[in-house]
């Protein structure tokens, strides 16, 4: 079986390998040459395990590395202000920006044109119809869609001007990582990316979201939780994931939601609905709390696209299935 028909194949999968760890290994040794950048980045920090091992946020111990995003450090307001780069944007974007410290994301309103909003969505519906793209094991994501479509890839997962804003927010250069394109609302209960793209040190992860369609309460909006990328971050040791040497736990997903779910009942966080217009942006920090909302009207298209960005010179990883992340060549 070659690299690409076992990504593929774990694409699509949902049986009993997805939960055994040494198929993950199998991956790794299938993928070597999206790892070997690791070799210096464990040494840095000071992780003595193979490159080709599950890997997990217990492999850290209990100290994170301190060297976290500069806007989530004590005193990040202060320093924004003596940023030059920061000083050179203009007003609008340096308020965004403050509130993206305190909140947690942040908006940029009509940032795509519907000219290309509107090829996007015909190039996704050609791609769809002629079998070139389709949706993965959940039934509504189609998975990088920038691998066969250089619309998406160009404008959209590597637009020069957003990758400048978010390397700028995590104070590192960003790396596009992965795409996600919806047809319909992900019905999504809320979590933070951080479970699935983590790193060390924490919080060298971003997103973007990107509506290709006016969301309404209708066709199941994102939703988000402001604020709560403060909190801390969750992973598979303060809940019960059901991780063992061997496997990532049965219903780990699951059970991290329902955690989640426990969380905002007890800090009494406030949902907030994002009602997009076609062509807005909407940027979140690797810890914010979000998900999809319920699909209000059944069949009501929600078409979006989220593309996901590690920062560079981090240890990349994915907490919940304990691998390490294969970076795009
Ligand atoms: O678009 C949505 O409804 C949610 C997407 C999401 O939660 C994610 O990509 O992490």
């Amino acid at each position: 079986m070659t690299r690409f028909s076992l990504q593929r194949f774990f694409q699509k999968y949902t049986g009993f390998l997805r939960n055994l760890k040494p198929a993950y290994v199998l991956n790794n040794l299938l993928n070597a040459d999206r790892l070997q950048h690791n070799r210096a980045l464990y040494r840095r920090y000071g992780l003595r395990k193979s490159i080709y091992s599950p890997l997990g946020s217990r492999d850290f111990g209990r100290q994170h590395h301190p060297d976290i995003p500069w806007l989530d450090q004590p005193g990040a307001l202060e320093r924004l202000e003596q940023n030059a780069d920061f000083q050179s944007f203009d007003k609008n974007l340096k308020i965004k920006i403050r509130r993206f410290i305190t909140d947690g994301y942040m908006v940029l309103e009509n940032f795509f044109p519907e000219k290309e909003t509107a090829a996007l969505n015909a190039e996704v519906d050609e791609l769809l119809r002629s079998g070139k793209a389709g949706f993965n094991y959940t039934g509504r994501k189609i998975f990088n869609l920038y691998e066969t479509s250089r619309l998406a890839d160009e404008r959209f997962f590597r637009n020069p001007e957003l990758t400048r804003l978010l390397s700028f927010l995590l104070g590192k250069k960003v790396i596009p990582f992965q795409s996600l394109n919806f047809t319909l609302g992900s019905e999504q209960r809320a979590h933070s990316d951080s479970i699935h793209m983590t790193t060390e040190p924490p919080g060298y992860l971003i997103a973007t979201w990107i509506a290709l369609e006016d969301c309404t309460e209708e066709n199941g909006p994102l939703f988000y939780f402001p604020g709560s990328h403060r909190l801390p971050y969750v992973m598979t040791d303060d809940y019960d994931s059901g991780n063992t040497a061997l496997t990532i736990g049965e219903h780990s997903n699951r059970r991290y939601e329902d955690k989640i779910e426990v969380i905002i009942r007890e800090k009494d966080l406030k949902k907030q609905l994002f009602l997009a217009r076609r062509g807005d942006v909407l940027i979140w920090h690797a810890n914010l709390l979000h998900g999809g909302n319920p699909i209000a009207t059944p069949g009501a298209t929600r078409r979006s696209m989220v593309c996901h960005y590690f920062a560079e010179d981090v240890i990349c990883y994915h907490e919940m299935s304990q691998r390490p992340a294969l970076l795009p060549k």
